[in-house]
């Protein structure tokens, strides 16, 4: 009876050792895993570009696109409204990060096309601003489009976002590409059901930058 009862407390012991070698094994790997990136982009406040109304035949008063981002971690989200006034499926906002990360905007870099009708496909930047968009078939986007007659579209997207049918690397991610310090964005809208005037542009774009501080 001793030696039985000696075995089970050595087991017990053996296994209080084991759960324990665990748990800090388990508390090392998601220190490492996750490491803390408190990174803030800056200024924090909504970047608002507009355009008078004989710049651009979107609207027939002034065309006003804001964005707002923020990071967790390398999670994006960046929030545009664009004040158009009918929806079209083939509305967009373009987004371009600079995902190769040579310092600057180019064709190089991946242009990220998000139709008002929350369908996405493969695009390019083209030299004039604006988006050319593959012959592929569409997919349900990273974005969630709202569109109200008076205010006109909001466009919510979350990054990463991963291809449904290739969900080992994510298909746009631009918040993995952002660097502490400067950063530069390309962002467009395209009005595909603009009135037909000799006015202004149906498409619009904008570079600016922003700051990422730890
Ligand atoms: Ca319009
Ligand atoms: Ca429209
Ligand atoms: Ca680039």
């Amino acid at each position: 009876m001793k030696l039985a009862s000696s075995g089970r407390d050595d087991w017990k012991l053996l296994s209080i050792l084991l759960m324990f070698g665990l748990a800090v094994s388990l508390a090392i790997n998601v220190f490492y895993a996750f490491p803390s990136q408190r990174r803030e982009i800056v200024p924090q406040s909504e970047f608002v570009f507009s355009w008078d109304s004989k710049s651009q035949r979107i609207v027939n008063e002034t065309f006003v696109l804001t964005l707002k981002m923020w990071l967790d971690n390398q999670n994006l989200t960046v929030v545009a409204t664009a004040n158009d006034d009918e929806y079209d499926w083939f509305d967009y906002l373009g987004l371009v990060f600079d995902s190769n990360q040579n310092g600057h905007i180019d064709t190089g870099d991946e242009a990220i096309g998000l139709w008002a009708s929350n369908y996405t496909v493969t695009s390019t930047l083209l030299e004039f601003g604006l988006f050319g968009f593959s012959q592929a078939v569409p997919v349900r986007g990273p974005q969630d489009v709202t569109f109200d007659a008076s205010k006109g579209y909001t466009f919510t997207v979350h990054f990463p976002f991963y291809y449904p049918t290739r969900l080992d690397t994510p298909w746009f991610d631009p918040g993995a590409s952002l660097v502490d310090g400067m950063n530069q964005v390309h962002v467009c809208f395209y009005d595909d059901n603009s009135s037909q005037t000799s006015r202004g542009q149906a498409g619009v774009f904008s570079r600016f930058s922003f700051e990422l501080t730890k």
